[in-house]
């Protein structure tokens, strides 16, 4: 079986509707032909400022959610990404072979460092591309299923693991990424030309899993749209329907065109009303099932600590084979 290596930052209490679209769909469908790891990747929320506490309860919550939706840990190795210390020993190496500009071109890192002010941007933020390298390449992973944004990443990791190879011997895999169709990405519902993000400054256009039905069903009918009143996806004029009949389109597993003939003939508050009943009928056993784990954080833990043992023992195969490679002392 190929293995398979993602994650998600812990970066909010609970997931959105583009979390679960984007990612755990289809992580889901994968851990059935793949051998994947699964990883909340707390290393990689702190390279932006988190409060303590609310980190450490985010972290659990963001593993139940993944359980919830599907993720099977007896299947995967879905773990905590600061549970395995080779995580970072293995970023700081792929550090000192990175060229300072070429970390600096990085796009991602270009747009979230323009949004902090350049003085407030850590070189955390700088470096967390080599770390997601790390990440990928402690696991001898060969597929990364990610969006269209995490591309120039994944080439990144390509380009470390071909040098570090070509200096050292023959020592990582090169993973390919496996990129998401673009049907796959879900908007903001206020701002229909936005990516939804957990760190959205309002949450108005944002469906969170965990939000009450009521919450979800109302952010749905305020969805921004248009004054055309046909359901039609058009994703440049017609941004805001568009990106609810993606929604429509994946949860109930249907075609836009079929979708599209059904409310022909009716208003978008028929169609808004159809896809609230959809979206909470989806998410009302993954918030139930979520909350259910929440309230036994033992058992979940016991369950991630279980799961990194497994991921750790691969990691630091790989990390050893890397200290040996390039000189570092073994400990007598
Ligand atoms: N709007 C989206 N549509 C489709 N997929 C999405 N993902 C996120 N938003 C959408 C996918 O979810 C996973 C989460 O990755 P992440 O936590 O590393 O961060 P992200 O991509 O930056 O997601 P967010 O929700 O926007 O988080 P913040 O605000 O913390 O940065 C990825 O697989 C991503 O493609």
């Amino acid at each position: 079986k190929p293995r398979l290596y993602s994650g998600m930052q812990p970066s909010s209490d609970s997931l959105q509707i583009g979390n679960y679209i984007g990612a755990l769909l289809s992580w889901k469908r994968m851990q059935e032909e793949c051998d994947a790891l699964f990883s909340i990747v707390d290393l990689h929320a702190i390279t932006v400022p988190q409060d303590p506490a609310q980190l450490r309860e985010n972290t659990r919550r963001t593993a139940a959610q993944y359980i919830a939706a599907g993720i099977d840990p007896s299947r995967s190795t879905l773990y905590v990404q600061s549970h395995v210390p080779a995580h970072a020993e293995l970023a700081w190496v792929l550090n000192t072979i990175t060229g300072f500009g070429e970390a600096g071109r990085m796009t991602q890192f270009k747009d979230k460092s323009a949004k902090q002010g350049a003085d407030a941007a850590s070189v955390g933020l700088f470096a967390y591309p080599v770390l997601m390298a790390a990440d990928i390449l402690l696991y001898r992973t060969e597929v990364v299923p990610v969006g269209e944004d995490q591309r120039q990443h994944i080439e990144l990791t390509r380009d470390l693991a071909t040098r570090f190879n070509s200096r050292f011997g023959d020592t990582f895999v090169l993973p390919e990424a496996r990129i998401l169709t673009e049907t796959a990405k879900i908007y903001d519902l206020q701002n229909p030309t936005a990516k939804m993000s957990k760190s959205a400054e309002s949450h108005a256009g944002v469906i969170w899993l965990l939000d009450e039905p009521s919450v979800t069903a109302k952010k749905i009918m305020r969805a921004v749209t248009d004054d055309d009143a046909s359901v039609r996806f058009d994703r440049e004029a017609k941004p805001g329907v568009s990106n609810l009949l993606s929604i429509y389109s994946v949860l109930s597993e249907r075609s836009v065109d079929s979708i599209e003939d059904e409310f022909a003939a009716s208003g978008y508050g028929a169609f808004k009303k159809g896809l609230a009943e959809l979206v909470v009928s989806v998410f009302e056993p993954i918030r139930a099932r979520t909350l259910e784990m929440l309230d036994d954080p033992a058992e979940l833990d016991r369950i991630l600590a279980g799961n990194a043992a497994r991921a750790q023992e691969i990691a630091d195969q790989t990390l050893q084979t890397v200290y040996d490679r390039i000189g570092l002392l073994r400990r007598g």
